[in-house]
């Protein structure tokens, strides 16, 4: 019996109640590092942010105390636009026999939080706005919460339409102008949404944690200019990324959809830590430049089509050791599905603190050294946990037993 529920049954019967090629620029570290700009460490700038975010914000943002705070959204994760059956400790009546005060075993079903094992969680926009990731007001223009995005300008642009859609009512079309700025304290041009579970706190995926993922992504064939000459080694993009939380290992994106030149891609920053190389090698532009699939980390490489829908099933397990794995798929438009090479070994930082997380972002981000006016479409996020021997049916929104 799981300790929760005996806790409950113990707690219940005491009541009398029975019952997870080569590229290199030395400004730009594309490689690992397309998810820096020439002069800054963006994990450490995400991080600091990240830990000044909540009530002492201001306060202390380098202090590694200072950010244990966000641990305690480890507990929110059973929290809204979630379905699927609770297996924490219980509220209901217990149906076991007892035999008195504080020793009768119960078999009531649970209804509170805990470990839940299937949940499904919609982030599809079709609630019409952006509350399915944003949880409770947030001040406009206001970055490192829940959105990345400059507002009141429009040159850094995320909003609700009605179409395109792939899914559902609505979809979420991104936009960066080539007005697009740098925010204030980041680096790159980014215009991105966090999935966050309350008003200031992204959701974090943790150590052994099995989740599917799900949606679709279309590149505008009129408004998304691809930059030319086109060059793999400077013009990055980033549409949709796992972002290490744990900031001090400069382990940076240990799961990002990019687009670098004409070349869609997914990587695996894991395989470069598979690679023999340390964690300060990471932050440098040189441990691992093949760009190639089965190489460096890369599952898939493609080169864009723009005008179709991209539909996209990933499988992760989360974990800081070797038992961790990417698997999944990519489908255009309802074409062949391709699958992506598979990857086994470490998602999560594996030199880190025990509590090393990542949070979903989804949008764009990219080189500021881009002028182009790029839009996009992201649409019909789902992020499911299934149960043991049973899998995420795209079909179904359901997880299916296999
Ligand atoms: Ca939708």
């Amino acid at each position: 019996m799981n300790k929760s529920v005996f806790t409950f049954v113990l707690l219940a019967s005491s009541l009398g109640m029975l019952a997870v090629m080569s590229f290199l620029n030395n400004n730009t570290a594309m490689a690992q590092g397309y998810y820096y700009d020439s002069n800054s460490k963006y994990p450490t700038y995400d991080n600091k942010y990240e830990c000044r975010t909540g009530p002492f914000e201001g306060f202390l943002v380098s202090s590694p105390e200072f950010c244990k705070h966000i641990k305690f959204d480890d507990d929110r994760k059973d929290r809204d636009n979630k379905t699927g059956p609770g297996t924490g400790p219980g509220t209901g009546p217990g149906t076991g026999p007892g035999t008195g005060p504080g020793t009768g075993p119960g078999t009531g079903p649970g209804t509170g939080p805990g470990t839940d094992p299937s949940s499904i969680v919609f982030l599809n926009y079709d609630t019409g706005d952006l509350s399915q990731w944003i949880k409770g007001p947030q001040t406009t223009h206001e970055i490192n919460n829940c959105h990345e995005y400059d507002y009141p300008a429009q040159n850094n642009r995320l909003e609700v339409v009605p179409s395109p859609v792939k899914q559902g009512a609505y979809a979420l079309k991104v936009t960066l102008t080539e007005n697009a700025i740098i925010i204030a304290n980041t680096s790159g041009e980014r215009a991105e949404l966090k999935y966050c579970d309350s008003p200031r706190h992204s959701h974090l995926f943790t150590n052994g944690e099995d989740v599917w993922y799900h949606w679709y992504t279309q590149f505008s064939t009129t408004d998304f200019t691809i930059p030319t000459p086109i060059d793999i080694t400077k013009n990055w993009h980033v549409w949709t990324q796992w972002h290490g939380l744990e900031g001090t290992t400069n382990y940076g994106v240990p799961i990002g959809f990019n687009l670098n030149g004409d070349m869609l891609n997914l990587r695996v920053l894991g395989a470069v830590y598979n690679s023999n190389q340390t964690d300060e090698d990471i932050t440098q532009p040189n441990p691992c430049f093949t760009f190639e699939v089965g190489k460096c980390g890369y599952l898939w490489i493609e080169q864009i089509e723009k005008g179709k829908w991209y539909e996209i099933l990933l499988h992760v397990k989360w974990s800081t050791s070797s038992d961790g794995f990417v698997e999944g798929w990519v489908q255009k438009d309802g074409g062949t599905q391709i699958p992506f090479s598979p990857y086994k070994g470490v998602t999560l930082n594996p030199n880190g603190p025990a509590d090393t997380t990542v949070y979903l972002k989804q949008g764009l981000y990219r080189n500021s050294l881009i002028n182009e006016t790029q839009t996009l479409w992201h649409d019909g996020m789902v992020v499911a946990k299934c149960p043991t021997n049973t899998k995420f049916n795209p079909s179904t929104n359901k997880c299916d037993t296999i």
